[in-house]
């Protein structure tokens, strides 16, 4: 039993002199170590590599918080994601770094319910039953960098994503036995990390009909282990086809409440322009926002880049990955000449409607150069821009894609 729960308690650093304080010396900073560098394909896009505890060589855009971004080939190693290359985004610095994985425990309460209570891991791993879902996190601001006009915030290029298998239990059951009265409006997610230069601790909310639609989920495995400590420790919330913000990482708080919450991460964090498009023209301010939802339907090649030379005259397999906010992806078309004419792109296996769903097409390239497009429908027929979409938080990026190749 000892065993076991030393297996579950987490230190990021994994160096023994760490102590729990938030005083104590910075431990990720101390733990990663430089990897060499990268080129995105965006201006001022030079990055460094650093390799932070149970992780990969990642892309580092900030090192305090951590802001890791997942390196473009690793989307072609296949629809997963692995653990050691998911991309890892937090906006204050004050991230826990010990953390007992088995007596961790979820505080459920707030003005909304008749019985909070307080649930260990341990208590939510034997007490509940448990699901599997396998689902794409997106940050708001994949792909900002290539936001024209250019934006503020991360510039990020296009590994701010990752696809994970993640098994939890639903939030409605754990929200149920609090019994929610019949004023819950909305429900509120914290986390163990904290603010520690102002910004504010890093709070979420879900409408209450959101929040108890089965889907959303207490999740503490991804990938068949463990989520790595920076990836949220021992539990974190997922919430399928909808924008990362809300996947609260080492979930420690959840209030049911009767209002709407407004705290500083809903309102003025993470809007987008209250239309259809959630965009306005260039250099505009929208005139209405509201708190950014589902994804939109994203479509990359990955086994080419742009720039790359290929054989002339020989076959070329081509294949990548597509995704969408829930309805599932129905249908890729490809084009190599810049989207004049197109085909249909062959679908992979079906993963469940939230996931990364590989295509594949082939084609034989005469000399010259060509200008390969994708482009991805979901079920509902909702589809990509041609030309990108803009707005001033850089959010939603999702403009059909363009790698140029040339065949000699
Ligand atoms: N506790 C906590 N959870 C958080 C955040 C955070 O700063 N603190 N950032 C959110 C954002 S904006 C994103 S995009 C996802 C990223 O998940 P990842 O770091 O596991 O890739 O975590 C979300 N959950
Ligand atoms: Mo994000």
């Amino acid at each position: 039993m000892n065993s076991i729960r030393n297996t579950r308690r987490r230190l990021l650093g994994g160096a023994g002199a760490l102590t729990a304080s938030a005083l104590a010396p910075w431990p990720l900073k101390a733990a990663a170590q430089a990897a060499g560098s990268v080129d995105l394909p965006l201006a001022n896009g030079h990055r460094l590599l650093a390799k932070y505890p149970e992780k990969r060589p990642l892309i580092v855009l900030t090192s305090r918080p951590p802001q890791l971004e997942t390196p473009w080939e690793v989307f072609n190693e296949g629809v997963i994601t692995p653990n050691d290359a998911f991309f890892v985004r937090y906006h204050n610095a004050g991230l826990p770094f010990s953390v007992d994985g088995d007596a961790h425990a979820i505080k459920i309460g707030g003005n909304a319910v008749a019985k909070p209570y307080a649930l260990t891991v341990a208590e939510l791993r034997s007490q509940f039953k448990p699901v599997d879902l396998v689902a794409v996190n997106q940050c708001s601001g994949n792909s900002r960098g290539h936001f024209e006009p250019r934006v503020t915030g991360g510039q990020l290029s296009n590994g701010a994503m990752g696809n994970a298998r993640w098994v939890g239990v639903p939030l409605k059951d754990v929200l149920a036995r609090a019994e929610p009265k019949n004023t819950a409006r909305q429900v509120t997610f914290d986390g163990l990390d904290q603010a520690l230069f102002g910004g504010g601790d890093f709070v979420k909310a879900l409408e209450m009909g959101h929040a108890m639609d089965g889907e959303v989920m207490i999740a503490f495995q991804m990938n068949g282990a463990d989520l790595p400590m920076l990836n949220g420790f021992p539990v974190r919330l997922v919430v399928p086809g909808h924008y990362g913000t809300y996947w609260v990482k080492h979930l420690s708080a959840i209030e049911v409440i009767d209002n709407s919450f407004e705290g500083f991460w809903m309102r003025p964090g993470y809007r987008v322009p209250d239309n259809d498009c959630a965009c306005v023209p260039p250099g505009t301010a929208p005139a209405a926002t509201r708190p950014i939802g589902r994804f939109n339907v994203r479509s990359f090649i990955t086994s080419v880049n742009d720039g790359a030379r290929v054989s002339a005259g020989q076959p070329l397999a081509v294949r990548g990955i597509a995704f969408d906010g829930g309805q599932g992806i129905r249908e890729v078309a490809w084009s190599a000449d810049g989207g004049q004419s197109w085909r249909g792109a062959k679908l992979g296996e079906d993963l469940g409607r939230y996931s990364f769903r590989e295509f594949t097409f082939g084609f034989t390239p005469q000399a010259g150069a060509h200008d390969l497009r994708v482009r991805a429908w979901n079920r509902s027929g909702q589809s990509q821009p041609m030309e990108a979409l803009w707005q001033p938080a850089g959010y939603m990026r999702n403009v059909v894609e363009s790698v140029k190749i040339m065949a000699a």
